[in-house]
């Protein structure tokens, strides 16, 4: 039985990569920092799993991460902790960027003085290309100029250069994959697309009658985390590590999400519900992003199941269903 670490258990992807791997027969060991509150609500489907462990730990705590690579010797450690809001990283620009390039360094320190057998997966980011204004016409690729446009994307950039030096000058098996934004029914409430379905569906109960929101014209290529953490796994089964763009190779703006999402709710014209508020916007935006996943497709033989609408459709419908369930609202 393989055995993976999961930094960022708690988060979105922590948790669907942790059901992945627990179904394929790993024994999943999950990195959990301390929070006052428990936290544990997108693992508790899985939390009492006998192949599946959690264990305190913090992106900034080099005797944790010693401690455990040597209890468990892992066979493979994917990195997804981090302070992952971009808006956020203009507020905490040093607890991010400690967080996620010091942190992802300790690790691949400690993986390769201790446990230099572990593959290792690092979360990079679309967000690394910020306002690059040279997009080729398929969109973004492994080879694209970084252009980082806040703390959590230069914060990204340095993480991802540690890998790619680590990989070159210690031969660890280490790969980076370069996401897209991808969403799902577990997204945070505070980025854009699951802000979105939660207002549509309070809307359509009769329970929010506004949403507002920043630029409504910036694009993203997004996807579905199911379909994402996926590819994380196909990386670290190829015998040579690499770095691998994910997307979809679609990109529409907010305001199609939010039109998407309107539609799919049957609450007709958004704009009846809809204020634009300063304070949503960033102090430098990223405009545009379309990712080329061609290498991943070619080589991991990945490719997405669900679309813009699907996508949309499976988090409207998922916050509708929970407040119906939870709140008895009709
Ligand atoms: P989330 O914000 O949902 O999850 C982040 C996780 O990191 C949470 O479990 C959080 O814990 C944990 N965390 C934050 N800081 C620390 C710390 N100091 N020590 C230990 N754990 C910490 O993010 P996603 O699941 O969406 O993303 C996963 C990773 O992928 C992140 O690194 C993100 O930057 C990256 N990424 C995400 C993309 C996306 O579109 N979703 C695209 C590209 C990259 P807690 O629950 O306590 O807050
Ligand atoms: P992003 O996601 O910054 O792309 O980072 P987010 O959903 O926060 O923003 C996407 C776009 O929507 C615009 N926007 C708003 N954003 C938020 N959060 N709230 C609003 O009210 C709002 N109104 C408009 C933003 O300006 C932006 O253009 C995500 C994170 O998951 C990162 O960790 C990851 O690396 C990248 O995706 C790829």
């Amino acid at each position: 039985m393989k055995t993976a670490f999961v930094s960022g258990i708690t988060g979105q992807d922590g948790s669907y990569l942790a059901e992945f791997l627990l179904h394929k027969g790993y024994f999943v060991v999950g990195l959990k920092r301390r929070t006052s509150l428990i936290c544990t609500e997108r693992v508790n489907n899985f939390y009492d799993n006998p192949n599946f462990k959690m264990e305190y730990w913090d992106l900034n705590d080099a005797s944790a991460t010693y401690r455990l690579l040597l209890k468990y010797k892992p066979d493979e450690f994917y990195n997804l902790a981090a302070q992952s809001h971009v808006r956020v990283s203009f507020d905490v620009p040093q607890d991010t960027l400690v967080g996620i390039a010091v942190g992802t360094h300790t690790i691949l320190e400690a993986i390769g003085n201790v446990h230099p057998e572990c593959r290792f997966y690092q979360a990079s980011s679309s967000e690394m290309f910020g306002d690059n204004p040279d997009v080729p016409e398929k969109g973004f690729n492994e080879n694209s100029r970084l252009m980082p446009a806040s703390p959590y994307a230069c914060a990204k950039v340095c993480a991802h250069n540690l890998v790619r030096n680590y990989r070159s000058s210690y031969r660890l098996h280490a790969s980076s994959g370069i996401l897209f934004n991808h969403e799902s029914p577990r997204r945070g409430e505070t980025f854009v697309t699951r802000k979105i379905t939660l207002a549509a569906a309070n809307i359509r109960l009769g329970h929010q009658d506004k949403i507002e929101l920043g630029n409504l014209s910036a694009k993203r290529d997004w996807g579905h985390s199911k379909d994402y953490v996926k590819a994380m796994w196909l990386m670290l089964q190829q015998d040579i590590p690499d770095d691998y763009v994910i997307a979809t190779g679609e990109t529409y703006s907010v305001k199609d999400f939010l039109d998407e999402t309107w539609k799919v709710a049957d609450l007709g014209e958004p704009e009846k519900h809809l204020i634009i508020n300063p304070k949503y916007f960033r102090p430098h935006e990223v405009p545009y992003l379309l990712g080329d996943s061609t290498r991943a497709r070619k080589v991991l033989g990945w490719s997405p199941r669900y679309n813009f609408s699907s996508l949309a459709e499976d988090m409207y419908m998922s916050d509708f269903n929970h407040l119906v369930s939870t709140k008895g609202w009709k």
